[in-house]
């Protein structure tokens, strides 16, 4: 028996686990880490279950490559050879890759996910992005100056959360890192504080709030001007952070009257005034929104217009407030204007942001012939078929691709369209430090976990990967992968004092932990930036991770903007206004479409568990029983969409509006190799969604607030 300490990869609280296993490796259990300074001894049902994910018998074991619809087991070498033969025929510019979430978790995504891209020598860059968190992106690229600029919620210490479209007792918390949720949400309760949630759904973490305010999907940017709108009417701003652009926000804003605003959100013109007067009269508020208000029509206005809040109430970069988190790996932001649009789509002329197009223009990119048409596909821990709007066009649109290969331990609704499927090996035989999540704690910490399992023979995702951008670029399927690590550590290295002799000095037994000592060791907290001691040997030293103190206040320093202040009034993001006010008049569709999440899912790849599927976890519309009744449905309903139609099982509930329909997403499991999922399909909700419908200034895909028709069967 031995016991491991590591961090959970699978959501975004990345709790400290204790694993024990046995000496052939099988995991015997699994608990939350009490000596974790993050998180303390938390664990949720999910990283419980890691052992069951870890030694699911449907876990690809051996790459796959497929001939017509036979599938057949290969060797490594063989794979990637076939990899090279079917990249090899079609040019750079006719390649697409679309990055998936857990790419955002592992260490190969961070590391080598960046040289897949740039190897690939394309334009078409796709991820899960622009299915999720984009609008935050823009938002924060365009006032800050940099897309990871971004501040998240003082948990810990705030007195004041008004928190949009997030429901952390079920998802742990997005875009906010921070283990335990739920008990640092009861926390601000218990010191005297007030926690607000606005949601179209009465959710647990509704229930847990002081107030709770039903919200028309799609429409909190109306609330949030309202607020806005109120603070500068009763001169209840206070700004505390060097800013531009003040007064054009005050008379953009000067139309959204409480009034105006409580039309089109549904929120009333009293509620509206209160919430301004009680964030502008907290010693220390934030203002909080994530899924339920990025993947909306009005995604970027909205995500501008919480920071906007947290600006004029004095709470932006303010201890209890909406604070920069300085993660140990961060780089120099150097400052440069932001700017969206460098280039634009093929076939619809979206703009790119962050050098990304959007997921809901995948489809046609595929399908439209013409010089760029997209001819061949890498997809790297990603499920569009599932997570994409309209992932039904996306399915049929995959089997037109002359070469696809997929880096999934699963054969799945994505997958199964691949010529070629490199499965990496178990969670525990790779090392993990979350580069991207780290950057969003509510505390700064770090934490390292090297692989818990020696290696059986087959490569490590960050050799995967590795191996693609090689080939991708023409080195060859037996180019040596060591050779990239080395290539990036000579940039990262390279005017940084003695780079020969602090190669040297690098610690690490790969290529993935030499690189993470270097940006350790040249981060804010490392020795070599003159911060700290930190750096590869430490966080072995302490393996339940290091604590490195609350946040603190980091502007103006971290701004990168041209001018070296907060862009209040970002011009592209003003002119989108016109659009909020042209939706003023529009009719209200009878039934709008939004989703939600089941603490023991997630996304699309957590079904094939058994102790995580069934009970409250299944795919079933809520709806109002009022809208029930007033329709005279039954059991199951009929779902019209723009785009497509499903026959769905109706759960009555009076905690979500009338008006207002929820499916889940992540279900409709058919054609892939997991036994349990396939007993538990559920039905794919991106279906119905609609790939034309786009938030303008980010390309986000909208899954909230889809106008659909309901019908007895
Ligand atoms: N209607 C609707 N649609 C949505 C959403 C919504 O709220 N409503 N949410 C959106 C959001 S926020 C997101 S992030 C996207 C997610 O969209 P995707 O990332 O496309 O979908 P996932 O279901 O996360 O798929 C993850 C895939 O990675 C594989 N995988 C798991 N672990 C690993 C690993 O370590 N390495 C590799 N290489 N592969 C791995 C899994 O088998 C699975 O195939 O979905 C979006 N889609
Ligand atoms: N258990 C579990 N955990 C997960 C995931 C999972 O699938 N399952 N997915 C992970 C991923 S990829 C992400 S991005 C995060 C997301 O984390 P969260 O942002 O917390 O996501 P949800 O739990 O979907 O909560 C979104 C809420 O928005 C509400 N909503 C819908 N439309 C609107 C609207 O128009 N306005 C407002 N104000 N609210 C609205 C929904 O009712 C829902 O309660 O969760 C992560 N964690
Ligand atoms: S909350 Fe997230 S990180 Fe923590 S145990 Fe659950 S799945 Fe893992
Ligand atoms: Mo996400």
């Amino acid at each position: 028996m031995s016991t491991v300490f590591r961090t959970c990869p699978l959501c975004e609280a990345v709790c400290g686990l204790t694993i024990t296993l046995d000496d052939a490796g099988h995991v015997t259990d699994v608990r939350g880490d009490r000596e974790d300074p993050f998180s303390k001894g938390f664990i949720c049902p999910k990283g419980a279950s890691l052992g069951r994910l870890d030694e699911d018998p449907d876990r690809l074991r051996a790459p796959l490559v497929r001939d017509g619809d036979q599938w057949r087991e290969v060797s490594w070498p063989e794979a990637f050879a076939a990899v090279e033969r079917g990249l090899a025929a079609v040019p750079g510019p006719a390649r697409a890759v679309y990055l998936g979430n857990p790419s955002a978790h592992t260490m190969a995504g961070a590391l080598y996910g960046g040289a897949v891209i740039r190897s690939l020598g394309t334009r078409s860059v796709f991820s899960a992005s622009t299915a999720d968190q984009m609008p935050k992106h823009v938002s924060c690229g365009l006032m800050f100056g940099h897309p990871l600029t971004i501040p998240v919620p003082d948990l810990d210490r705030t007195g004041y959360l008004l928190m949009l479209g997030a429901n952390p007792l079920e998802s742990n918390g997005s875009l906010c890192t921070a283990p335990d949720f739920p008990g640092r949400l009861k926390a601000i309760r218990k010191r005297g504080g007030r926690l607000v949630v606005v949601d179209p759904r009465r959710t647990r973490t509704a229930d847990l709030a002081d107030e709770h305010v039903f919200v028309r999907p799609g429409t909190d940017a109306y609330l949030l001007a309202g607020i806005a709108h109120t603070l500068f009417a009763e001169d209840l701003v206070t700004v505390d952070v060097p800013v531009n652009g003040l007064a054009e926000v005050a008379e953009a804003l000067r139309d959204f009257t409480p009034e105006t605003a409580a039309q089109a959100c549904g929120v009333p013109a009293d509620v509206i005034v209160r919430l301004a007067r009680e964030l502008a009269a907290a010693p220390a508020a934030a203002v909080y929104g994530r899924i339920g208000t990025c993947t909306a029509e009005f995604g970027t206005l909205t995500q501008w217009l919480v920071d906007v809040l947290n600006v004029l109430t004095g709470n932006l970069d303010r201890p209890g407030g909406a604070m920069f988190p300085r993660p140990a790996t961060e780089g120099a932001r150097r400052r440069k204007p932001y700017a969206t649009g460098r280039w634009h789509s093929r076939v619809r002329g979206l703009p790119e942001a962050n050098g990304e197009l959007p997921v809901a223009a995948l489809a046609e990119e595929i399908e439209t012939p013409g010089e760029g048409q997209v001819r061949a596909l890498i997809t790297i821990a990603g499920n569009p078929v599932l997570s994409a709007p309209n992932g039904a066009r996306l399915d049929r649109a995959f089997r037109g691709l002359e070469f696809m290969v997929s880096v999934d331990p699963y054969l799945n609704e994505t997958t199964k369209h691949a010529h070629v499927i490199l499965p990496p090996p178990r969670i525990l035989n790779a090392g993990h430090f979350d580069f991207a999540l780290l950057g969003f704690a509510v505390r700064n910490y770090a934490r390292y976990s090297p692989p818990a399992l020696p290696s059986d023979g087959a490569p490590p995702e960050t050799e995967i990967l590795a191996r693609l951008a090689m080939i991708a670029s023409g080195q060859g399927a037996d180019a040596d992968p060591a050779l990239l690590d080395e290539l990036i550590l000579d940039g990262l290295l390279r005017d940084t004092g003695d780079p020969a002799e602090r190669r040297a000095a690098l610690d690490g037994s790969s290529g993935a932990e030499q690189r993470l000592d270097a940006m350790l060791r040249l981060g804010p907290y490392g020795e070599w930036s003159g911060g700290g001691d930190l750096s590869l040997r430490k966080l072995l030293d302490n393996p339940h991770g290091l604590d490195l103190g609350p946040l603190e206040p980091r502007l103006p320093g971290n701004l990168a903007t041209a001018s070296g202040r907060v862009e209040l009034a970002p011009a592209q993001i003003l002119s989108d206004l016109v659009r909020l006010r042209a939706r003023l008049t529009a009719d209200t569709p009878e039934f709008l479409l939004i989703g939600r999440r089941h603490l023991r899912s997630n996304n699309s790849w957590l079904h094939n568990v058994g102790p995580l599927v069934g009970g409250t976890n299944r795919c079933t519309l809520q709806i109002n029983p009022a809208d029930v009744a007033r329709l005279g449905l039954g059991r199951e309903a009929v779902v019209r969409s723009a785009k497509g139609t499903l026959t769905v099982p109706l759960e009555p509930t009076d905690t979500i509006m009338p008006g207002v329909v929820s499916l889940p997403h992540g279900w409709g499991h058919e054609g892939s190799s997991q036994a349990v999922a396939a007993k538990n399909a559920g039905l794919n909700v991106n279906v119905l969604t609609d790939e034309d419908v786009i938030d303008p200034l980010s390309g986000n895909a909208v899954f909230n607030g889809v106008p659909v028709v309901l019908t007895t069967p």
